[in-house]
């Protein structure tokens, strides 16, 4: 139907020497990669850069080279698993499991209400087409709540755009490509990336000499080595930081006041807040010399353009969402917000948060604001675990593995032991699915066409469509068919009900889209389950492998339906043209080119001018001043950020420790004097003990570190057959953290403050 022979389909058997095009799903980015398999059609034998991927241009750091620890896992699921009484998992055929946990589900919404059951997950680093199809099954079950990862870092720094730009899908995003000045808040771009060909960029920046790479982190981290300028900010001391910097801004005549008398609303009152900053106190307290923190603040206002990335450093500390605002003011007072180098809003080729909910809707038992559609993480064991009358009963999970993830395993465990169903699809027996009643299997993002909806990028954007490389293992199923099949189970709709859409695919998209339209037209309930009707008509039409893209048929349509003049400008009249285009495209193409003006019309107040007062945030900005973030504990004494990302590091994606074999970073970090004040060796075992846990780790001494703060890497403690736990596996993070410590607003935890004891062992 299309003209899509060059994509590479399935590969059956064998020794083709061909170079696959797909991307690495280990961090957001996604770099594009070709990957060469070996004789045996399955191992990953070669990995390499995709020089043909518009984004990465064939980048890759060292972590995609070890993809295989991904693809061939030799302990993957291969049949739905049943859990027995006595806790252990019995297999069962997939007519059976499909059948009882659509019976399951369905139970608990009959007797208590579709909004009982939660769904948590729907992607991971390379894989958003399950949360996409999962649409269908949710609205199937009538269910109301659900969450993922960005509940648990993001959602505040969502909210705030929306506060100061008019609505949560206005979304910022850093022009780092361009920018004179880069600056990174709580955020290592060498291990973490988060920006496209992070170590090109920020070496390029500060091999400039008129461009300056700014690093803001308590560590001395890979990016801050080359920085220009490292401001060791105290651990949790970024708000006073951020406020001094704004103080300095507005009574030194930095700010740009022109831009903002055109642009910006409310200008006296954020003067009048700023009033209470003293700024030798404020600095003394950031832990951040005055003149440093003035020279910073002074090369981010003269400079030809500016843009801040803010992430963990900031987003999972104290202050969390007070920290985001704050930052947000710092470009804007610069004039860095719609400019080229600054920060802008971009196009999204599919929503990632759902809802533009700005908090008024609430958790049923915690009344927790409910941020861009997405409960708190940290509050939804407390939605489970009571007797109130609307708990949280059930649970489906896909990809993602929260029991690991998200603050405090033991109260994790206890949920899940509490719910009466619950259901989770991952590729492996993970620490969710364990607690499970039912596990259903599902093929890897290699064997199957997959996608992120991480479309970040401004003034071009970009998507990347990746048809499968190698078969799927016996047994398993991708999961817009398991969401097919629970739909059929629950019987929402019937092959009369779809016939004119087989019959139109077979014509093609064209005549797809008029009989389309009037189907749904003639049957809007239809329209709630529309990805797993797109995938049951329009999937078996599609090149062989890419039936799954089906439903990115329909986003095609929305976007340039809403998105016109973005479309138009990557060369797209319609959404079929844009579909046509990303079938053809194994490495990705650009769906979306905007002009920097296109920043203001996408701001969603009447006047589009930028609200600079966050209202619900100036009382804790006022508590500042008489917070004092120097008072130690002396029970826990040491900061311990608990998930820092490093080269062996990938969320829980790579379970086999073997993969880190030649960067062996699980240690606790540790500063020489905090070092020799324990009488602790490098390598020697340490106990760190906080008020949730305690752990052991072998000690990595470093000078990267200040004194009083050490870190774990995140990821780690994943269970594996054969592995010694104390030698091989890392520290299990989350049996550390406590779901009590958050931020007051979005309830984000704050897992880089965890205050913790070291005990020599
Ligand atoms: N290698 C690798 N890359 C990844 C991932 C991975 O697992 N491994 N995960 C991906 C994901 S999901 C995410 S969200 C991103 C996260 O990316 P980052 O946010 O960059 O990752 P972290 O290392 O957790 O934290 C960043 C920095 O915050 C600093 N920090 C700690 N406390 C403070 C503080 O109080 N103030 C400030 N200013 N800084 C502080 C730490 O020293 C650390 O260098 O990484 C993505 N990329
Ligand atoms: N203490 C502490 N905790 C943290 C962090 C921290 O810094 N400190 N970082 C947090 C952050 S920022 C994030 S984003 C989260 C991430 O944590 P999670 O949201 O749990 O995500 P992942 O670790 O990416 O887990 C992905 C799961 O998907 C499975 N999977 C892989 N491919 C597929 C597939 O194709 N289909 C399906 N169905 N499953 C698949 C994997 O086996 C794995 O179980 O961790 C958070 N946890
Ligand atoms: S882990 Fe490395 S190679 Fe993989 S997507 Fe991220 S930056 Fe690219
Ligand atoms: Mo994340």
């Amino acid at each position: 139907m299309t003209s899509s022979e060059h994509i590479p389909t399935t590969v059956s058997s064998g020794t083709e020497a061909v170079w696959h095009h797909t991307a690495c799903n280990l961090c957001s980015i996604n770099c594009g990669v070709e990957i060469k398999l070996a004789d045996d059609g399955r191992t990953f034998a070669r990995v390499r850069g995709d020089k043909n991927n518009p984004v990465s241009q064939g980048y890759t750091c060292e972590k995609a080279l070890r993809l295989d620890h991904y693809q061939n896992n030799p302990h993957r699921l291969t049949s739905p698993m049943r859990r027995r009484d006595d806790g252990t998992f019995e297999e069962v055929d997939w007519d059976t499991a499909i059948r009882e946990v659509a019976a399951g589900l369905a139970k608990v919404r009959d007797e208590h209400g579709g909004e009982t059951i939660f769904y948590y997950g729907g992607g991971g680093q390379g894989n958003h087409l399950p949360g996409g199809y999962s649409g269908a099954t949710r609205k199937a079950l009538s269910m109301k709540y659900s969450s993922n990862a960005l509940a648990q870092e993001k959602t505040g720094e969502f909210w705030v755009d929306g506060q100061l730009f008019g609505a949560m899908s206005c979304h910022t995003t850093p022009d780092m490509e361009h920018t004179a000045c880069g600056v990174f808040l709580g955020k290592n771009p060498w291990h973490s990336h988060g920006i496209p060909r992070a170590r090109t960029v920020i070496k390029e920046m500060a091999n400039d000499p008129d461009r300056t790479l700014i690093i803001i982190d308590p560590r001395v981290t890979e990016s801050a080595e080359i920085a220009d300028i490292h401001l060791r900010v105290r651990p949790g001391g970024d708000a006073w930081l951020l406020g001094a910097m704004l103080k300095i801004l507005v009574t030194e005549d930095l700010a740009d006041r022109t831009y903002l008398a055109e642009r910006a609303n409310r200008l006296d009152e954020l003067e009048a807040m700023l009033a209470i900053v003293d700024l030798d106190e404020w600095a003394d307290k950031a832990g951040v010399p005055l003149d440093q923190i003035r020279h910073a603040a002074m090369t981010m206002a003269q400079a030809e353009s500016c843009a801040i990335f803010e992430d963990l450093g900031i987003q999972m500390a104290p202050h969390s969402t007070l920290n985001s605002y704050l930052e947000k003011l710092i470009f804007i007072l610069t004039g860095n917000f719609g400019v080229k180098g600054g920060m802008n809003l971009h196009t999204a080729f599919g929503k990632l948060a759902g809802g533009g909910g700005g908090g008024d809707r609430r958790t049923p038992v915690g009344n927790h604001r409910i941020l861009g559609g997405l409960m708190p993480c940290n509050g939804i064991p407390d939605e489970i675990l009571t007797t109130h009358p609307d708990r949280l009963r059930a649970a489906f999970v896909e990809s993602s593995n929260p029991v690991h993830s998200l603050a405090d395993t033991k109260r994790w465990r206890e949920a899940f032991e509490a719910l009466e169903f619950s259901v989770v699809i991952d590729v492996v027996m993970t620490e969710t699915a364990e607690c499970a009643d039912y596990v259903l299997p599902t093929s890897t993002q290699y064997e199957k066409a997959e996608a992120t909806f991480f479309t970040f990028e401004f003034p071009e954007n970009f998507f990347h469509l990746r048809p499968p490389i190698v078969d799927p293992i016996d047994g398993v199923l991708p999961e817009p068919e398991i969401h097919r099949r629970l739909c059929r189970e629950l019987g929402v709709y019937n092959d009369d009900d779809l016939a004119p859409l087989y019959a139109a695919a077979t014509q093609g998209l064209d005549a797809y889209a008029d009989a389309f339209l009037s189907v749904i037209a003639a049957s809007p309930d239809l329209g709630r389950y529309l990805p797993v009707v797109l995938y049951e008509t329009l999937g078996p039409a599609l090149p062989e492998g890419m039936e799954s893209a089906a439903a990115i048929w329909g986003l095609s349509q929305t976007f340039v339906t809403s998105n016109p003049e973005s479309a138009a400008r990557a060369g797209y009249a319609s959404g079929n043209d844009l579909f046509n285009a990303i079938l053809d495209n194994p490495s990705g193409v650009a769906f979306s080119s905007d002009s920097y003006e296109a920043t203001w019309d996408r701001m969603r107040y009447d006047d589009k001018k930028i609200n600079l007062i966050v209202d619900e945030l100036v009382e804790e900005f006022r508590s500042l001043a008489d917070e004092d973030p120097r008072v130690t504990n002396d029970e826990y004494p040491f900061i311990l950020a608990a998930g820092e990302r490093r080269s062996s590091t990938a969320n829980t994606a790579m379970r086999d420790p073997e993969w880190r074999r030649k960067h062996p970073t699980t240690g606790l970090r540790l500063h020489p004097d905090d070092a020799a004040t324990l009488d602790v060796e490098h390598g020697a075992k340490i106990r760190i003990v906080t008020k949730a846990g305690e752990a052991i780790s072998n000690v990595e001494i470093s000078d990267s570190m200040l004194p009083g703060m050490v870190s774990l890497p995140n990821g780690q403690g994943l269970s594996w057959p054969g592995a010694d736990a104390d030698t091989d596996l890392g520290v299990y993070l989350n049996e550390l953290t406590s779901v009590d410590d958050r931020d007051w607003f979005a309830g984000t935890p704050h897992h880089k403050h965890v205050r913790a004891r070291l005990e020599k062992v």
